[in-house]
Order: structure tokens, then sequence, then C-alpha cells
């Protein structure tokens, strides 16, 4: 079974105060602009929840009980940890604690109600976001700490793209075409 990884558990290190700026809602420093804004972080989530609906969408009624091997995620599950690390993500930015409320599928989920939670999850993070201070030192799972805007990129980001990279696979192990990154496959790109 795979654990809720991507918790930015690690140290942060060399973080000075030009680094947190990164994400500051303005430049504080005059005529310099930060490189990327709490605004333009928040705008960039959005965009990795609808390429994580891209392929949620394909999923047919199913395919939700299906599993790659005894012991892994079925697809159910697998959305479903995706969803719950999202809200354990935003809300740890609120309270400082990481709660994860598992990845059991609730009788009677079908692909519809599978997609109004992932619309759910990410309409809910998107609003914990914009009122988040994303400077602000929150702890870490390994009893460090970390900058909140940190957890957005780890948990919130590499996180949920690791698992739709992996229920891509499923889609393909399923007979399905998994949705292009950015609608371009490898064999368009520029050579
Ligand atoms: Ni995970």
């Amino acid at each position: 079974m795979v654990t809720p990884e991507g918790l930015a558990t690690r140290r942060m290190n060399g973080i000075g105060a030009a680094e947190t700026r990164l994400v500051g809602r303005d430049s504080r420093n005059g005529d310099t602009p930060p490189m990327l804004n709490a605004d333009d972080l928040i705008r960039y989530v959005t965009g990795v929840h609808a390429r994580t609906y891209e392929a949620v969408e394909r999923l047919r009624d199913e395919d939700l009980a299906w599993q790659p091997g005894t012991g892994e995620f079925t697809t159910g599950e697998l959305v479903t940890h995706i969803a719950n690390s999202r809200v354990m993500n935003t809300e740890s930015l609120q309270t400082g604690r990481l709660r994860y409320k598992g990845h059991t599928v609730r009788p009677g989920t079908n692909v519809l109600t599978m997609r109004q939670l992932i619309l759910r999850t990410g309409k809910k993070t998107i609003a914990g976001l914009v009122d988040a201070d994303l400077e602000q030192v929150i702890p870490a799972a390994d009893g460090h700490t970390l900058p909140a805007w940190r957890r957005v990129i780890a948990g919130l980001i590499e996180h949920e793209t690791h698992h739709r990279s992996q229920l891509c696979e499923y889609l393909r192990q399923m007979g399905l075409e998994p949705p292009p990154l950015f609608g371009l496959h490898a064999e368009d790109l520029p050579r």
C-alpha cells in the first residue's frame, strides 16, 4: 500500500529571506518583482487539479475496483487518496496539523460521485490557499518546520502529480488512453 508521502517532510536548507518572498503577494523591496507570487502559485495548483480531472474523467464505473496487484490501491482508493491528501495538506496550512482521513471508498461510489469528490476537494483547496498565509512557518511531519508554500509545492503539486501519473498508468493497463500532459504527447514535441 502506498503511504501518503509527499508531505514536505524534508528539512528546508538555506532558505533565506529572498526565497521566502517568492510567494509573497507583493514585492517588498521596491522594483524587484517576486519570481512567483502567491496568486501565480494558486493558479498553478488550479491547473494541476484540471489535469488530474482529465484523467479521472476517463474512468468507467467498472474501473473503480480494479487494482494492479494485491496490496495496491484500487482505482477508487487512488482517486480518494488524491482527494483526501488535498484536504489534509490544505487544512494543515490553517491548523499546522497533518490529519489524513484515509482512502476508504464510500459504499455506492460511482464515477460521477468520484468526479464530484475531485471537484469539491479542488474548490476547497483553492479557497484554503487564498485564505492562507503562504509565508508562515508551519510544522513539518518530521518535527522540523517549513514555510507553508513548500507544502503547497510538495503536498499539493508534486504529490498529486505523482499519483496522477500512477492513475494514468492504471488507465493504460485497463485499456484506456490516458490524457496527454499539456495536450502534447512526446511525439508532438518540437525537435
Ligand atoms: Ni500518496
